[in-house]
């Protein structure tokens, strides 16, 4: 999208800088009626550019996980209430929180509070006192680890852009941010045409070289923030948030342009050109869900093969 800057899109674009770096801080949540040790580490967490999000007890641990969506959870084993060792083991059986790195905090360090720990799915225990350096150093290497694994795996890798499942769980918080500032949001549908037929004359190996060059158009071609993502096979999905459908259609035309003067070489030398379809829906108008506007931008797509191919509808 390269148009003009002014001074009111380039306030935004700092804005949203500024919160991209807030969005970088990683979040702790400590579950301890312990307020000595949570003093503590909000001391330790706030020196070192962590945000501390703090529970007593693991009652609305569920809306507590929810609302702060923290990047480690640091629980207490013998806090008064619910165990801490039942509470990890509850949460281990949530598919969003299975990953998520927990380190215990014990005032008992027995072996068989370390052994329940851990087999509730808790990933480190230490024992109070707690040096902060050594908390700090357990939880930020945790916190580094689990964030390279959820971007290797949020990662298509032929194409480079992101899976189905990562697309749709970013494309929530997009919508719900585009509706809360009433703005637009403009969901597309590829599918490249003719696949199958290419695939068989040029072979596969230069098949999944249109994969990946399509994935690097749409890689270089949109703003950071919108979302690209490869939604199956030869299908991908686009969601590009403060624009409706007629400008999205615009942008993909240019890209359409720019993809099908592309010459591949297939496995007999000769070269070919590959055309897409797209389907786009918006918000507002279309649906105020993912589910509804991917059912509306798949009908258009749909429309738009029917047509004759190499056409965007909206
Ligand atoms: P249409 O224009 O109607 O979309 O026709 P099409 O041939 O593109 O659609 P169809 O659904 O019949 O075929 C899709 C093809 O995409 C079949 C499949 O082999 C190919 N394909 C899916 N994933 C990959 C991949 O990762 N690599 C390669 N090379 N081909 C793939
Ligand atoms: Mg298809
Ligand atoms: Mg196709
Ligand atoms: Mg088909």
């Amino acid at each position: 999208l390269d148009k003009p800057v002014d001074s009111t899109e380039f306030s935004q674009a700092v804005h949203q800088l500024v919160s991209l770096k807030r969005a970088a801080q990683p979040t702790v949540l400590v579950i301890d009626d312990d307020r000595d040790f949570v003093g503590q580490a909000r001391r330790l967490f706030d020196a070192h550019d962590m945000v501390l999000a703090h529970l007593d007890d693991s009652t609305d641990v569920l809306q507590q996980l929810e609302r702060t969506n923290p990047d480690a959870v640091v629980i207490n084993a013998t806090m008064s209430g619910v165990s801490g060792f039942d509470l990890c083991r509850m949460l281990r059986t949530i598919p969003r929180w299975q990953d998520l790195p927990i380190v215990f905090v014990s005032d008992k360090g027995g072996l068989d509070a370390r052994v329940a720990a851990f087999r509730g799915g808790a990933d480190d225990f230490l024992l109070k006192p707690v040096a902060a350096e050594e908390l700090l150093a357990r939880v930020e290497v945790r916190i580094e680890r689990s964030r390279l694994m959820r971007q290797r795996a949020d990662r298509d890798v032929l194409t480079g852009l992101l899976t189905r499942r990562a697309f749709l769980e970013a494309v929530a918080a997009r919508i719900s941010e585009v509706r809360r500032k009433g703005k637009p949001l403009a969901f597309c549908l590829l599918d490249l045409d003719h696949f199958k037929q290419i695939n068989d004359t040029h072979g596969h190996i230069a098949g999944d070289r249109v994969l990946a060059g399509l994935g690097r158009l749409l890689q270089n071609r949109f703003r950071f923030e919108d979302l690209r993502g490869r939604w199956g096979g030869e299908e991908f999905a686009i969601a590009i948030v403060n624009e409706d459908a007629a400008t999205a259609k615009k942008v993909l035309e240019r890209i359409q342009k720019e993809f099908e003067a592309v010459e591949f070489e297939g496995a007999d030398g000769q070269t070919f050109q590959v055309t897409f379809s797209a389907g786009i829906a918006q918000v507002p108008g279309d649906g105020q869900e993912a589910d509804q506007l991917l059912k509306t931008a798949d009908e258009r797509l749909y429309a738009a093969k029917a047509a004759g191919r190499n056409q965007i509808f909206c």
